[in-house]
């Protein structure tokens, strides 16, 4: 009788062990596979016509390698792509990024003033508090849908 009720306290034991093993095993899988953390993403609500937007986002590579983006899509506009912001002979200019590299262990915050995702031919107003996707393919296959907030422009 003793017996039998340690032996059921032993496999209830074991598989304990065996779940906690599991779940650890999918978490890590999980950030091994997907190294990219985006946080934080927002924008501003639009104006009537308004044709692109600035996206601003926290990038976090958890992964052991560096990181490119290759290409990003969204349902609200016709194109999507990284900009930097320089100034040649004092003009503020915008300038593409192919392939933007979030290097291994790093962040990144794209912010106003500085490197952002902008939208073009935007084809839905933007208003404030809604959400809407945007999706982020990476040169190791990976597939990101992150959601965008939208922030009243009066904020901004
Ligand atoms: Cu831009």
């Amino acid at each position: 009788m003793l017996m039998q009720k340690q032996l059921k306290n032993f496999k209830f034991l074991l598989l304990l062990i065996c779940l906690i093993f599991y779940n650890n095993h999918t978490l890590f899988s999980q950030t091994k596979e997907k190294p990219l953390v985006f946080h934080g993403g927002y924008t501003f609500s639009s104006f009537k016509g308004q044709k692109s937007a600035a996206i601003y986002i926290t990038i976090i590579n958890s992964g052991e390698k560096d990181v490119k983006i290759n290409s990003i899509s969204t349902d609200v506009a016709k194109k999507a792509e990284i900009h930097e912001i320089i100034s040649e002979k004092d003009i503020i200019k915008m300038k593409k990024i192919d392939n933007f590299l979030v290097k291994k262990s790093d962040t990144v915050f794209f912010q106003p003033g500085g490197t952002h995702i902008m939208v073009f031919g935007l084809e839905k107003e933007l208003i404030d508090k809604e959400t809407f996707k945007i999706n982020i393919l990476t040169n190791d296959s990976k597939t990101y849908s992150i959601d965008i907030l939208i922030i009243d422009k009066k904020l901004r």
